[in-house]
């Protein structure tokens, strides 16, 4: 049996966080198990950032949970080029953290608020699908709820998108003409619908101001370079083996 969690934040850390907030040459390791799951936007940020990074996953995960600030995953922990430890626990702090550091929420605040609004309807749709769809594991209610994400959720949810996106001159970004963690999420969410419904609701011809800034990340050499990894294929299974995508 392992023994008790007496793990907490501590003060001697926050040096470490602070001078190395702006600095991009770290390199990281993400705890997780073997999918994509709570850590899809933070693998995705990794990757197409161009991050020093690996993914590591448990050996004996009951053994290994008390070592962790919450007890779950995912936990990023990310050694500076001076050799400084830091850990963030926690999916969206950890999202939070790698969007500051890599600047991925715009120019100022006005970005940034644009970039936390687009992201947080993105995660809904994301969410709806994960956690209200393609974890149920009675098959009947199953269907009614994928009846409801598909006639209900999705519809407004492609228009909303790719009206913003249009209105940002259909330039594959949500905010000005670089990337965001918005558009990074985009690539989830697509991903999703395009698993479930083909080129229904989004195409280059129905879409086009999404389908640009699909294609936009999907293009990112770095995050092709991980695609091709034998890292990234065992996620990609343990993905499609729990959440079927
Ligand atoms: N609030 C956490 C939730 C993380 C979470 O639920 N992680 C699950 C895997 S998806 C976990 O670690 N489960 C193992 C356990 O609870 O022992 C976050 O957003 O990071």
């Amino acid at each position: 049996m392992s023994s008790a969690n007496t793990r907490t934040f501590e003060e001697k850390d926050r040096a470490a966080l602070i001078g190395n907030i702006e600095k991009q040459n770290s390199s990281f390791k993400l705890k997780y198990f073997k999918l994509h799951g709570m850590a899809w936007t933070v693998h995705l940020i990794l990757a197409t950032t161009g991050a020093k990074w690996e993914c590591i996953s448990p050996q004996e995960w009951a053994a290994e949970k008390n070592s962790t600030l919450f007890g779950v995953l995912p936990v990023l922990y990310e050694t500076t080029s001076s050799g400084q430890a830091i850990e963030i626990p926690e999916s969206e702090a950890i999202e939070y953290y790698l969007a500051r550091k890599f600047c991925l929420y715009g120019t100022d605040v006005f970005d940034e608020i644009k970039t936390r609004s687009f992201s947080s309807s993105i995660n809904a749709i994301i969410n709806y699908y994960l956690y209200r769809v393609a974890v149920v594991k009675d098959e009947t209610y199953k269907a009614v709820m994928l009846g409801r994400f598909l006639s209900e959720a999705l519809p407004p949810f492609v228009a909303t998108h790719e009206r913003h996106l249009e209105a940002n001159g259909r330039n594959g970004h949500y905010v000005g003409n670089k990337l965001s963690l918005a558009d990074i999420k985009l690539l989830i969410a697509v991903d999703i619908i395009l698993a479930l419904t083909g080129d229904e609701h989004v195409s280059k011809e129905k879409t086009p101001a999404i389908w640009t800034a699909y294609e936009i990340v999907n293009d990112i050499p770095s995050l092709i370079e991980w695609r091709n990894t034998e890292s990234y294929k065992e996620v990609a299974e343990g993905n499609k083996r729990n959440l079927g995508i």
